[in-house]
């Protein structure tokens, strides 16, 4: 009850910051970023959204983070349209399930396209599995009218969950994002090894793309990339980092 009081004080001051973590193509080349939301970083009084995002779950200000995460995420895409090697970046944000499936998404999403000037086909929302334990009708109507807006859809942490690929068939998505405990003990585990061979084929049969999480060593990129995987994301390459520390990567 503290840190969701703590929380409404500081969504009313604005001071969630959405940071943002590179993606890379197999030359190490920025293509995008995902975005992670920050509280109080770098300061002594920070908190993980490890800790902070389950308690937003549980007292629903969960909608007003994503409403935060999407208004900031389409900022930055706005800004970038005018900075050069930055215009094509692909951005994507993690919305919770009951967001997913509030009846005005589509009305935030689209008043804040037209606010912004964001473009839509640069960016993703991450769905997490558990969405697919309540395929609600208002859920598949929300994820066809995002597809219709050109927004893309991620299925996050791959893999972890319900998924099944039932639901990937009856889903519009566009990105499957390999977890990253798939990863870790790529070159050790060979059950590890044959989840994320299997994941690769899927996205290639389906024509999806994929993002490998979790990238830290040299061997699990190169491993990835002979199987087929294009876009890395993990320490790697870099952490989560502010917006103007990403612009700086640019060429
Ligand atoms: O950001 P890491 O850097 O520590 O994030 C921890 C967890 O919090 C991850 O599971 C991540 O998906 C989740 N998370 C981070 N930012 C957001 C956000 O803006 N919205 C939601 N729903 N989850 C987030
Ligand atoms: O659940 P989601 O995939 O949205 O969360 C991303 C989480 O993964 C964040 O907490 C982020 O800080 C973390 N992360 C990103 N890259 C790496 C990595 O290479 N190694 C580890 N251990 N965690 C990572
Ligand atoms: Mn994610
Ligand atoms: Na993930």
């Amino acid at each position: 009850a503290e840190l969701e009081r703590a929380l409404r004080d500081a969504l009313d001051a604005d001071e969630l910051l959405l940071h943002l973590q590179p993606q890379v193509d197999a030359d190490g080349h920025l293509i995008g970023a995902e975005g992670l939301m920050r509280w109080n970083p770098g300061d002594p009084r920070e908190v993980s959204p490890a800790e902070f995002i389950p308690v937003a779950e549980q007292s629903g200000q969960i909608l007003a983070i994503g409403r935060v995460a999407l208004r900031q995420a389409c900022e930055h895409l706005a800004r970038w349209r005018n900075i050069p090697g930055a215009e094509a970046l692909q951005l994507a944000v993690n919305l919770s399930a009951p967001h997913l499936r509030d009846a005005r998404l589509l009305d935030e999403v689209r008043q804040l396209l037209k606010e912004t000037g964001a473009p839509p086909q640069r960016l993703t929302l991450e769905i997490t599995e558990s969405v697919m334990a309540d395929e609600s009708e208002q859920l598949m109507t929300n994820l066809q009218e995002l597809r219709a807006l050109g927004i893309g859809l991620a299925l996050d942490d791959f893999g972890t969950g319900y998924s099944s690929l039932g639901y990937l068939k009856r889903l519009p998505v566009t990105e499957l994002k390999i977890d990253r405990s798939f990863v870790r003990d790529l070159e050790h585990d060979p059950g590890d090894a044959e989840i994320v061979t299997t994941i690769l084929a899927i996205a290639r049969t389906m024509g999806l793309e994929v993002v490998a999480e979790g990238v830290e060593t040299p061997a699990q990129q190169e491993f990835l990339g002979q199987r087929g995987c294009r876009r890395f994301q993990g320490f790697l390459f870099h952490r989560a980092m502010p917006a103007q520390s990403l612009e700086a990567l640019l060429p």
